[in-house]
């Protein structure tokens, strides 16, 4: 289904569930469920990467101190949060269908968007993520919880502060920090990223993995949609945290994405979100 789920209703939101099962290819799956990611090569239009560009170093440059404070603030990083709130373009990238198909195959049919984020690797930064697994999160007795997809808004490299992870790991039920005695280390097994701009890395986010450290003299720029499943708390309450006028616009699906209508996750939601794999 190519339409996008912004435009469509909450029926139609179970519609566009029951077809994107057949979105995506039996290889695509078996890669996402052995291997924990998937990469889709020029995902992103050039025209759609000029405008998220220029409005993220907008939002950025008018965000000042603040940016990145709705969440959490890393070291030698760029980050913002809370993105949805923050114009129809934002809107378009947590629903993608595409994406969408790919989230489902990890989480099922009952999912919800856990937050949108921008994280961008400071110049000449030696600060390197331990390997981690996102909020934490070990899957549980109904499997798999969390699903991430990294957004590059500039090509990654061996050298500005790609992302590295560690291919069949979301399947040893385990954290990084419970088995490795330095998870900042370099790993044996790792693979890192080495993809052009407007490449979009599907992954299972118990898969171990992580930021390097930026040695070159650019920003290394991504957009982080990450997605839990119905019956976990968001990272970020949507509800609390996006604006009356945008939570009064979106259309019912994604309202549904977002889980604004959904008591249970105001439960989970409100007590609960917050948590970060490794940043205190
Ligand atoms: O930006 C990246 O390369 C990975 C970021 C990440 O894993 C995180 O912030 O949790």
């Amino acid at each position: 289904m190519q339409a996008n789920i912004g435009k469509l209703c909450t029926a139609d939101y179970h519609s566009f569930m029951n077809a994107s099962k057949n979105a995506i290819s039996q290889n695509e799956k078996q890669q996402l469920d052995q291997e924990g990611y998937v990469i889709l090569r020029d995902f992103i239009t050039p025209e759609r990467l000029e405008v998220l560009r220029h409005s993220i170093e907008a939002l950025y440059a008018e965000q000042g101190e603040r940016a990145g404070s709705e969440y959490r603030q890393e070291p030698q990083t760029r980050r913002l949060a809370n993105l949805v709130n923050c114009g129809e373009l934002f809107e378009q990238v947590v629903a993608e269908p595409k994406v969408l198909s790919f989230v489902q195959q990890v989480l099922g049919d009952e999912f919800k968007l856990s937050s949108l984020n921008f994280r961008s690797a400071n110049p000449y930064s030696n600060w390197v993520q331990p390997l981690h697994c996102d909020v934490g999160a070990v899957p549980d007795d109904k499997g798999f919880w969390v699903c991430n997809v990294i957004w590059l808004l500039d090509d990654f490299t061996a050298d500005n502060g790609t992302t590295r992870f560690v291919p069949g790991t979301h399947r040893t039920g385990k954290l990084p920090q419970e088995v490795l005695s330095d998870p900042a280390a370099p790993h044996p097994d790792e693979k890192i990223v080495l993809e052009t701009a407007g490449t979009v890395v599907v992954m299972n986010a118990h898969m171990w993995h992580g930021a390097t450290a930026n040695r070159t003299a650019h920003h290394r720029r991504a957009l982080h949609s990450f997605y839990c499943r119905a019956d976990k708390p968001q990272q970020q309450y949507q509800k609390q945290l996006l604006s009356p006028e945008v939570q009064e616009r979106l259309s019912p699906a994604l309202r549904k994405l977002l889980a604004l209508d959904d008591p249970l996750n105001d439960e989970l939601s409100s007590k609960l979100s917050g948590a970060s794999g490794f940043l205190k």
